[in-house]
């Protein structure tokens, strides 16, 4: 039998989330650590990860242990060395639909999290609070006091650099409303995003969820409005290590129509900010500004996001001629060609 999977993690982090409730569906069994990876590490003599990040996965590679992250990658690594129970679609398109949806979870929703967990006074005071608690509860009233006041501080002036400020604030406000709407309408049809089972699509948008229902008092209240149904959805989805796997698998042609919806929001949000990234990264341009939908959206510039349109645009590259003409007439439907025609 193989060791547990080991992992470093954080309950207020989403990408921790996302995985340890990917690793139950997937019946793979691991040890998680709740704490900080370089503490964690250097007790254990391994190197840090660069950047290190949350969650940290401890493998044995080549014979020894390594610390590894990015979230992503890392469900493709297990689902290699674990098939059954697949989180990837069978059918390519689907595949390539599941990948996307999987980076705007990853890279469009953390924006509603990082939003709402400081941008309000009411929020910024409960996770400023509550996140030194969840590194350490034994903390003394003193540095409980200190830490929240060195970690709202540090992270309200680093609002910006995911976008968020008083310009764009009713924008992020109005696509986490549209998101939750087209979620209502989809969970009242299908109990996954694609389908009867999840695929790692589910998981990294539920990451985001789990902070933004189960954490932060504004998108709590807001979800509760609009969509009881995404509530349930990642109340369940923390551990679905009991639900039958069913071998049928959505197609684009019975694709439900709020996944069209979905990708119309995201054609105004998540694709036009992904490719500003990448035109200022390629021109060594350390910020950007973008137009969305009349809000000015401005921000700092992300390699590793780059990266992420790197990595989409490859995988639709290595579809068969077939299945890149169904997918580009899907994106063209709904507005994204962009998403992978390089415009
Ligand atoms: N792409 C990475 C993102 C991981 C990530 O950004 N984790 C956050 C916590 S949820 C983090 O460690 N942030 C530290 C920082 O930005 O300094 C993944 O999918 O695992």
């Amino acid at each position: 039998m193989r060791n547990k999977t080991k992992l470093i993690g954080n309950v207020a982090s989403p990408y921790t989330r996302k995985m340890i409730a990917y690793l139950r569906y997937k019946r793979i069994p691991f040890e998680v650590i709740w704490g900080q990876p370089e503490e964690v590490l250097e007790k254990m003599n391994i190197q840090p990860p660069k950047p290190v990040l949350l969650p940290v996965f401890i493998l044995e590679k080549e014979g020894e242990e390594q610390a590894v992250t990015d979230s992503t990658p890392l469900i493709r690594y297990f689902e290699n060395l674990y098939p059954e129970r697949s989180v990837l679609p069978k059918n390519p398109v689907m595949n390539f639909i599941n990948y996307v949806l999987e980076d705007f979870g990853d890279e469009w929703c953390t924006k509603y999290m990082f939003h709402y967990r400081w941008h309000f006074e009411e929020d910024a005071d409960n996770a400023g609070t509550i996140l030194p608690l969840g590194i350490n509860s034994t903390l003394s009233d003193k540095d409980l006091s200190f830490f929240k006041e060195y970690f709202a501080k540090r992270q309200i002036e680093r609002l910006w650099v995911v976008g968020s400020s008083d310009n764009t604030a009713e924008f992020i406000d109005r696509s986490y409303k549209t998101i939750l709407s087209i979620f209502e309408k989809h969970f009242k049809e299908q109990p996954f995003l694609l389908g009867c089972n999840p695929s790692s699509c589910d998981f990294a948008v539920y990451g985001q969820f789990t902070q933004l229902i189960g954490f932060d008092p504004t998108p709590r209240r807001i979800a509760y409005e609009i969509s009881p149904r995404t509530v349930a959805w990642v109340s369940t989805l923390e551990d679905r290590g009991g639900l039958e796997f069913s071998a049928e698998e959505n197609t684009l042609d019975n694709l439900s129509e709020s996944i069209h919806d979905l990708f119309k929001e995201l054609s105004i949000s998540y694709i036009p900010t992904m490719i500003e990234n990448h035109r200022a990264i390629s021109n060594g341009e350390k910020e950007w500004k973008v137009d969305l939908d009349g809000y000015q959206w401005k921000q700092k510039s992300f390699p590793y996001q780059a990266k992420c349109l790197d990595w989409i645009r490859a995988e639709y590259q290595n579809l068969a001629s077939d299945h890149k003409k169904d997918i580009l007439n899907f994106l063209k439907d709904n507005n994204c060609e962009s998403l992978v025609e390089k415009v």
